[in-house]
């Protein structure tokens, strides 16, 4: 089923321009290279789920791993293949996609950077991978100090960063390259939001580069003999808390341009959506430390000032709420709801591409709210280290995120292979999104629950706390096996409708892109000045960064960085 003829029966009010980009295929080279970015994804997915049930099933207390495998290996394992590759490669897929939809087929150099980037960063995954599976490097997905791995599994980390900043390049390269030729107009919305991705990972992944090439890489290998634990982690959430923003941004970029020509709408606001984007770049960045806020040694007045960036980092996610929020409203009255609630009603239900991203917008409501919770200093005290984080990040990146990617994969797939989304694919998408959406109230409602009574995370120990308490956890990991069982058959049913996908009947499916709503404001020009946000984000991170990484060098025992220094 194609947009213009929704799942509400056929759309006339489309404008000519609308309905001649609907009909808009990727070249078939560029596909190819979204298509092996996929591949890699769809295989890091499989596995790491695997590893998910697994310890899952170890924490339940109903299952003991054979061959000496250990449970923070496969949690290593899991971290790694979901939350860095899967949705790297993933992401990437997605934006090569995109810029080739509305920028137009990639040069032969913008691909060559692309393919370029992915084997570099295949061939980092392989080594990261092989490390943590020969044990060699349980030091799970974020890898602090003193937890050691093989040096081979931090220069595969390299290796990812620095290939996806070889395929961000050609990305970018077509973005410039269609500017040039078309002066003085405004950028395809969707390719803007590309660029502002690339430009957040690019400034955020500096931060994990140096710590892993300078810090991390010779301490392995023996160079230095030890590393300052407070430095390299604040080096780590510089670039962490920027990743789970540069894991939204490609959701936000289908809820803004794709979910409303799949509703048959249009787009809100072009500016609003550009304007929520360039505050991701400023503030994501800037706000690591709330990650560290119950850590010694960062002062309690920059941990403020963090905190008070964070708060502006919500700002655009309200900016989405609200356009999202118009753009369904707008679209049911226009076909005839009325009342308050009326339009909710005319929303096409029926449509795995609406249905998926929408389960993980209304998940990012509590997975937002509990986000908040984090970022106020005292509460963060009652959760810091607590199941309740997990349960936080299963809410937003393995629901809100996931789910849109689910649901993207399974329009963006046929398009890619000249296929349709069949009437099977849309009932078999709609299926998963519900035992998704079951699987994860179960697990991550119980983690968020038993996280405020004390629950650890991290841990494969569930009886902390007496012989009383025990029972309480040992029913809560219960609870949590089932969900996170249901996860896996979610998985795996996914995995069987892609393959669907790659075998339904010949055709064509639209990628679809919406355009923008009549009487919206033209987006100034000064929004795609890039230049200006550069600034203002080196400043920001100056302000914010400085003073504390200066303080934990002069507090850190002589050489105790690794090198010395002064
Ligand atoms: Fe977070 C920890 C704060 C968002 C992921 N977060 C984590 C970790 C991960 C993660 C992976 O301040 C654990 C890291 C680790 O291993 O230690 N997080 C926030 C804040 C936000 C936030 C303030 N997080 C995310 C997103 C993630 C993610 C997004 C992944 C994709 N987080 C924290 C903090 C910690 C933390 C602390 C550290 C905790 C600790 O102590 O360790 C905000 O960005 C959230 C803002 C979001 C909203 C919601 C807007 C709602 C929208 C949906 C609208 C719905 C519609 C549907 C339109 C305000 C846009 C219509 C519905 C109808 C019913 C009609």
């Amino acid at each position: 089923m194609s947009s213009s003829e929704s799942i509400n029966g056929p759309i006339n009010n489309a404008s000519v321009a609308q309905k001649k980009t609907d009909q808009v295929k990727i070249h078939p080279r560029d596909a190819l290279l979204a298509l092996v970015h996929f591949l890699v994804a769809f295989l890091a997915l499989l596995l790491g789920a695997t590893a998910g049930l697994l310890q899952t099933l170890v924490r339940s207390g109903t299952f003991q791993l054979p061959a000496n495998i250990g449970y923070y290996q496969i949690l290593t394992l899991h971290g790694v293949l979901l939350a860095l590759i899967f949705t790297t490669f993933f992401i990437f897929g997605f934006q090569i996609a995109g810029v080739s939809r509305t920028c137009g087929t990639l040069s032969d150099k913008q691909r060559g950077l692309g393919w370029a980037g992915f084997y570099l960063m295949l061939i980092g995954t392989i080594m990261a991978g092989a490390m943590i599976l020969l044990n060699e490097a349980t030091v799970l997905y974020t890898f602090y100090a003193p937890l050691k791995a093989h040096w081979v599994f931090y220069t595969g980390l390299a290796l990812v960063v620095v290939g996806s900043w070889i395929g961000a390049l050609g990305q970018v390269f077509r973005w410039i390259q269609w500017r040039k030729e078309h002066k003085g107009e405004t950028t395809p919305l969707l390719s803007f939001m590309v660029v502002c991705n690339n430009m957040l990972w690019f400034v955020a992944t500096l931060g994990v580069a140096i710590e892993t090439v300078v810090f991390l890489i010779p301490w392995s290998l023996g160079i230095i003999d030890r590393v300052d634990v407070a430095l390299t982690r604040t080096l780590f959430w510089y670039f962490g808390h920027a990743l789970v923003y540069f894991w939204l941004l490609p959701a936000y970029m289908v809820w803004y341009t794709v979910v409303p020509r799949v509703i048959g709408g249009r787009m809100f606001s072009d500016g609003l959506a550009r304007i929520a984007f360039v505050l991701f770049i400023l503030y994501s960045i800037p706000v690591g430390v709330h990650h560290q806020l119950m850590e010694p040694g960062i002062n309690g007045f920059w941990k403020f000032v963090q905190v008070v960036l964070t708060f502006f980092v919500i700002i655009p996610s309200f900016l989405t709420a609200f356009s999202l929020f118009a753009t369904f409203e707008l679209r049911g009255r226009e076909l005839g709801g009325k009342g308050l609630l009326g339009w909710f009603k005319k929303l096409p239900w029926g449509d795995v591409r609406f249905f998926a991203p929408f389960i993980g917008m209304v998940s990012f409501i509590p997975g937002g709210i509990g986000g908040v919770i984090n970022a106020s200093y005292q509460m963060n005290a009652v959760i810091h280290n607590t199941i309740w984080v997990t349960g936080h990040f299963h809410l937003t990146i393995a629901t809100t995120v996931i789910l849109t990617f689910f649901g993207a994969s399974y329009w963006l797939i046929p398009h890619l292979t000249g296929r349709r989304l069949t009437k099977q694919i849309h009932q078999l998408g709609i299926m998963q999104t519900w035992i998704w959406a079951i699987g994860m109230l179960i697990m991550s409602g119980t983690m968020h629950i038993i996280g405020l009574f004390g629950s650890p995370r991290r841990s494969n120990f569930s009886e902390y706390g007496g012989a009383e308490i025990a029972q309480t956890w040992i029913a809560s990991e219960i609870a949590q096996a089932v969900g996170g069982s249901l996860l896996f058959i979610g998985i795996l049913l996914f995995l069987i409708i892609i393959g669907k996908c790659f075998t339904a009947p010949i055709g064509f499916e639209e990628f679809p892109i919406a355009e923008v709503a009549p009487g919206a404001q033209k987006t100034p020009a000064w929004v795609e000045n890039f230049k200006i946000w550069a600034v203002i984000l080196a400043a920001l991170i100056l302000i914010a960064y400085t003073i504390p990484i200066i303080d934990i060098l002069n507090n850190s025992p002589l050489g105790s960085v690794g090198y010395r220094m002064w």
